[in-house]
C-alpha cells in the first residue's frame, strides 16, 4: 500500500476533511489484479442479479441522502439543493441501469439460410478504469459504474483528489447493497500517478474519463499503444441563444441558473448568451441585476445560491479570464473578484460586447462568468454558437417554433435544449457533446451500454449440413 498521503479540504472554510493514500503504479496494479480476477466471476452472474445490487444501491443512496448531501456541501461546496440533486442523478442512474440488467436487448434477424438462427448479444469487456471528475462526486461515478457493472465489467475507480471521500463512500455503499469482493476497487491520488498507471495498464481495455479536454487528448494517446476503447467526457462552452421573441424573464432564469449554479463549475454550464440586439439591452440589465442579489455564501445555509469554488487554483483560473477578458476589450459588468475571507469565493461575472473570437468566449473557465456576445439575427446567433470547438449543450429562448426547430437541427451539440438553459440533463437519454468535447461515444441511455460492452454476433445452424453463407443461398437472389 501507498504510504504517502494527500489531505481532502473543505473549500468554504479551508478545514481538513480528511487524509487519504496517495495511490502509485503498484497500488493500481494490485486493484487491476483483484479486478480482472473478480471478473472471471462477475461477468457469468446473470444481468438481472447484477442489476438487483444496483436496485438495493438506490436504495442505500436514498436513505443515506441527507448525509450525502451534507458531505458533499463540505468536501465539495456545492449548494445544499444541488448536492441533493447530485445525489438524485446517482438514485436515478442507478434504477434505470437496474433495469438494464432485464433487458441489455440485442438484435435477433432472419438467416438468408434455411434451418439457421442469428442473433447478437453484448458482452462484457473486462475491468473498466474510471477516472472521475469533482463536480459531480456521486452523479458522474454512478453514471459510469452503474452501467459497467449491469454489463458484467469490473470497475478500477480513479475519483478526483478533492473528493476522495465521496467517492470512497460511494464504494462502500455498493458493497452494502451486496456488490461481491473485488468488483469495485479505488484507487485515491493524482492523474500523473495513480490515473496515468489505470490508463497505461494492459489489463484494463476501456477507459472512462470525464474532465478536461488536455487531460482527455493525453488519455487518448496514452491509450492508443494498446488500442483500448476510450470514452470520454470532455468541455463545453455552452451557448443560450436568446431571441427577439422569448419570454425575456424566463431566459434571464435559464441563463442564472445555467450559468452561476454550481458556481459555473458544470461543464454544461451557460458560459455565453448570444443576445439578439433588440433585446440585448433589456437582459443585460435584468441579469445584471439578478446577478447582483445573488446570496453567495456557506453552502449548507438553505438560500445560498453560490457556494464557493473547488480551490486556490481554480480561483485563480477564473480571475485570469477576468484579466483576460478586459484586456480583449470586453466590458465588465458586474463581479470580477474574489470575495475576501475564508473559502475560495468568486462573484458571478458578467461581461458585455463580447466577440465571439475573444479568448473568453471560446475557452472554458469553469467558473460563475458569462459572456453576452450581441448579434443581428437568428442565422448568426447560431453562427456563433457553432463557432467554437466543443458541442456539448446549447439552448434556445423563442416562441417561434420554426426557429425552434431549426436550432434543434443546426447547433452542434450533443443536446439542445428550447426554452431551458443548458444544464439539467436527465439520466435516460444519451449525454454528451459532439466535436472535440468528445470521441463520438456518449453516456447515460441507452447509449452508455455501447461503451461498456462488445457486440458479439452469433449464428446457429441447425439443419445438419454444411450451409455457405452467400454461396448456397442463390435462387431466388435480391433484384439487383
Ligand atoms: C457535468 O457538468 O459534468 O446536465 C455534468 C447537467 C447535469 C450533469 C452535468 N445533469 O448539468
Amino acid at each position: 500500500m501507498a504510504t504517502a498521503t494527500f489531505d481532502s479540504y473543505n473549500p468554504s472554510t479551508g478545514e481538513l476533511i480528511d487524509s487519504f493514500p496517495r495511490s502509485d503504479a503498484a497500488d493500481v496494479e494490485r486493484a487491476v489484479a483483484s479486478a480482472r480476477a473478480a471478473w472471471e466471476d462477475w461477468r457469468l452472474v446473470p444481468a438481472p442479479q447484477r442489476g438487483n445490487i444496483l436496485f438495493r444501491f438506490a436504495q442505500l443512496l436514498e436513505r443515506d441522502k441527507a448525509g450525502l448531501s451534507e458531505l458533499m456541501t463540505r468536501e465539495m461546496g456545492k449548494v445544499k439543493a444541488e448536492a441533493g440533486g447530485d445525489i438524485q442523478e446517482a438514485i436515478d442512474m442507478s434504477y434505470y441501469m437496474g433495469g438494464e440488467g432485464r433487458r441489455l436487448f440485442g438484435q435477433t434477424t432472419p438467416s438468408e439460410l434455411p434451418d439457421k438462427f442469428m442473433m447478437s448479444v453484448r458482452m462484457p469487456v473486462g475491468v473498466v478504469g474510471a477516472i472521475t471528475p469533482w463536480n459531480f462526486p456521486i452523479a458522474i461515478p454512478a453514471w459510469k459504474l452503474c452501467p459497467a457493472l449491469v454489463c458484467g465489467n469490473t470497475v478500477v475507480l480513479k475519483p478526483a483528489e478533492d473528493t476522495p471521500l465521496l467517492a470512497q463512500r460511494f464504494v462502500d455503499l455498493l458493497h452494502e447493497a451486496g456488490l461481491p469482493e473485488g468488483v469495485v476497487q479505488i484507487v485515491h491520488g493524482f492523474g500523473e500517478e495513480a490515473g496515468e498507471a489505470l490508463v497505461r495498464h494492459p489489463d484494463v481495455p476501456i477507459i472512462t474519463f470525464t474532465g478536461s479536454r488536455e487531460t482527455g487528448v493525453a488519455v487518448t494517446k496514452a491509450a492508443a499503444d494498446r488500442l483500448k476503447h476510450v470514452h470520454l467526457e470532455l468541455g463545453g462552452k455552452n451557448a443560450i441563444i436568446v431571441m427577439d421573441d422569448a419570454d425575456l424573464d424566463l431566459a434571464v432564469d435559464g441563463v442564472v441558473w445555467s450559468a452561476f449554479g454550481t458556481a459555473g463549475q458544470r461543464c454544461t454550464a451557460a458560459s455565453r448568451v448570444i443576445v439578439h440586439e433588440a433585446v440585448y439591452a433589456q437582459l443585460q440589465s435584468k441579469l445584471v441585476e439578478r446577478a447582483e442579489r445573488m446570496k453567495i455564501g456557506d453552502p449548507w445555509e438553505d438560500d445560498t445560491e453560490i457556494g464557493p469554488v473547488i480551490n486556490e487554483a481554480a480561483v485563480d483560473k477564473i480571475h485570469s479570464y477576468t484579466e483576460i477578458g478586459k484586456n480583449e476589450g470586453a466590458t465588465l459588468l458586474t463581479g470580477g473578484e474574489r470575495v475576501e475571507g475564508n473559502g475560495f469565493y468568486y462573484r458571478p461575472t458578467v461581461f458585455a460586447d463580447v466577440e465571439p473570437q475573444m479568448r473568453i468566449a471560446q475557452e472554458e473557465i469553469f467558473g460563475p462568468t458569462t459572456a453576452l456576445i450581441p448579434v443581428k439575427s437568428f442565422e448568426d446567433a447560431v453562427q456563433a454558437a457553432n463557432g467554437i470547438r466543443y458541442g456539448l449543450s446549447s439552448s434556445i429562448f423563442t416562441r417561434d417554433v420554426n426557429k425552434a426547430f431549426r436550432a434543434m437541427r443546426d447547433l452542434q451539440t450533443g443536446i439542445t435544449y428550447i426554452n431551458a438553459g443548458t444544464t439539467g440533463a436527465e439520466v435516460h437519454l444519451p449525454f454528451g457533446g459532439m466535436k472535440e468535447t468528445g470521441n463520438g461515444h456518449r453516456e447515460a441511455g441507452q447509449a452508455a451500454l455501447d461503451v461498456f460492452t462488445e457486440w458479439k454476433s452469433i449464428y446457429v445452424d441447425y439443419s445438419g449440413k454444411l450451409q455457405r453463407a452467400q454461396i448456397d443461398n442463390v435462387e431466388s437472389p435480391a433484384p439487383r
